[in-house]
């Protein structure tokens, strides 16, 4: 029990410096997911994403094939880092 706590500590106090050490990085994650996190789960869903991609390129505006691919590579880009591949993207996989 002493042992599971020592390591949970241990675990955020790391986690607390690798992320003092990219500040700039994991304050600009922030950003993207609290601006796009529309049902306030603190993750980024694939409706989320795809919501996120067309706002930056948005297809009424942007058709065509060339920009169908400026959106499948701009959302494959996010979710390349879905390291734990459960299909929501958080604060800490989009700040690495
Ligand atoms: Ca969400
Ligand atoms: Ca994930």
């Amino acid at each position: 029990m002493r042992n599971c706590m020592a390591a949970g500590l241990l675990a955020l106090l790391t986690g607390a410096c690798a992320l003092d050490a990219q500040t700039g990085l994991a304050v600009g994650a922030g950003v993207t997911v609290a601006v796009n996190d529309r049902d306030g789960d603190g993750m980024l869903d694939a409706v989320e994403v795809q919501a996120l991609v067309e706002k930056a390129f948005p297809p009424d505006t942007l058709g065509g094939g060339f920009w169908d691919g400026m959106r499948a590579s701009l959302a494959a880009a996010y979710w390349a880092r879905d390291l734990d591949r459960d299909g929501r993207l958080s604060v800490a996989e989009l700040a690495r």
